[in-house]
């Protein structure tokens, strides 16, 4: 199973609460007061690793809940702390703090005056009845509930769109990197602080402080430096599997590849390696969700560069110049960044006896659009591929620092 946004929701832990606590001793009279600290709750903490390519963790474990401190004790001793919870993700992930989605009719039953200004900002239906609030009192009678449908169907909620995401808080792209997601409650303090020259037997200690907590969206946009886009059948993973030891699938039907590949492109003598994303197959009307939609394009956001690889033989009774049009339609739709990137037209299957002819039409067609001819199946034009890639990844920084 590949994940690659996943909703969770964290929690720190609760800070120990310190004791009050006197001390005792056989001809120690008036021994004072002893109550320890509480220890501080553990915290969520996020580390990006590079063994891992996709959320399925947090697919399974959605609730990520550090341990609470432990409470104060006598004798001065203080409580332990709880252990920090060290969740792994992949390198690449993003996180989004959500909005609060406590519906606002269960804020206006809590809060104590009854009013929230936070309430009407808050829309909370949605067209499914499954998120709807179920209104209970205390008689057991429910009650009724005014829905304006007209508003809802504007307020439906799209998980993945860029407005409800929330608030971006991390970005954890390099190994090792961490993010304290919730941080702990801080322990409270046991009675011996409170201890002074007028006020010798302090009969009370501080709670602890409870941890952060919230929901947040993980999103994983897969770090590489060259992105595959093409049309299904165009050979991204054989052209993944000549250039790389990546081995993904390879088949004459549309859709084998289901989600993103990587491979690791080496160069030598300097073994400089570049990273290579194979994404699945981007077709006409992806926006609209034909064949598999078009947000896996999310793995190619980061990308510095860009392979259009388009199927230059026509295999599929299509034209080449017809995808090339479509792709950087749908690259447009999905993000405008995408089609400012600098990118590369490569022309597959040249070794087909169409791809001749098409080649020709398309450079009369897109004159000023630079082609590079291989085969990817029958390891022509590989080494030229690989070094024109090079090119232009070092380009690509060199315009970045610049
Ligand atoms: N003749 C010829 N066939 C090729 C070439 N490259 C790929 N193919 C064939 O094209 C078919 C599709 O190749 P894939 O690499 O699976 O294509 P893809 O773009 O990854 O397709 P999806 O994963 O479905 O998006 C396979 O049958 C390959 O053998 C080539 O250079 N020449
Ligand atoms: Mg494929």
């Amino acid at each position: 199973m590949f994940i690659d946004e996943i909703k969770v929701y964290a929690k720190a832990g609760h800070g120990g609460k310190g004791a009050v606590a006197f001390h005792r001793e056989a001809y120690i009279t008036k021994g004072g007061p002893s109550g320890g600290n509480g220890g501080r709750g553990g915290s969520v903490i996020l580390q990006a690793d590079h063994d891992l390519n996709n959320l399925v963790q947090q697919f399974y474990v959605p609730r990520l809940i550090a341990e609470v401190g432990e409470g104060g004790m006598g004798k001065g001793k203080d409580g332990l702390a709880g252990k920090d919870l060290i969740i792994k993700v992949p390198c690449g992930t993003l996180v989004w703090r959500l909005k609060d989605t406590t519906p606002p009719i269960q804020k206006k039953m809590t809060s104590p005056d009854g009013d929230d200004e936070d309430a009407e900002e808050n829309p909370f239906f949605t067209t499914g009845t499954s998120n709807r609030p179920v209104i209970r009192s205390s008689s057991g009678i429910s009650a009724a509930l005014e829905v304006d449908l007209s508003k809802e169907a504007e307020d439906a909620v799209k998980p993945s769109a860029p407005e409800n995401k929330g608030e971006l808080v991390a970005d954890l792209t390099t190994h090792g990197q961490q993010f304290v997601l919730c941080k702990g409650g801080r322990g409270g303090l046991g009675n011996r602080n409170f201890a002074t020259a007028r006020h010798q037997t302090p009969r009370f200690a501080q709670p602890g402080e409870p941890g952060t907590e919230g929901d947040y969206l993980f999103e994983l946009r897969i770090v590489a430096e060259i992105g595959l886009v093409g049309y299904p059948n165009a050979g991204k993973s054989t052209l993944l599997t000549a250039i790389s030891r990546a081995r993904p699938k390879i088949a004459a039907y549309p859709f084998t590849t289901l989600h993103p590949q990587i491979g690791i492109v080496e160069y030598l003598p300097d073994f400089k390696r570049l990273t290579v994303c194979d994404v699945p197959g981007l077709i006409e009307g992806a926006h609209n969700n034909v064949g598999l939609g078009h947000k896996f394009l999310r793995h190619i956001q980061r990308c510095k560069i860009l392979v259009l690889l388009l199927d230059m033989a026509g295999t599929d009774n299509r034209k080449p110049w017809d995808d090339y049009k479509q792709l950087l339609k749908e690259l447009e739709l999905y993000d405008p960044a995408l089609v400012e990137k600098p990118r590369l037209v490569v022309a597959n299957k040249i070794d087909e006896p169409a791809a001749e002819k098409f080649l020709k039409q398309f450079k009369t067609k897109f004159k000023k659009v630079k082609v590079l001819p291989i085969s990817a199946a029958f390891d022509q034009g590989m080494d030229k591929f690989k070094q024109t890639i090079r090119k232009e990844v070092e380009a690509a920084e060199a315009a970045e620092k610049s």
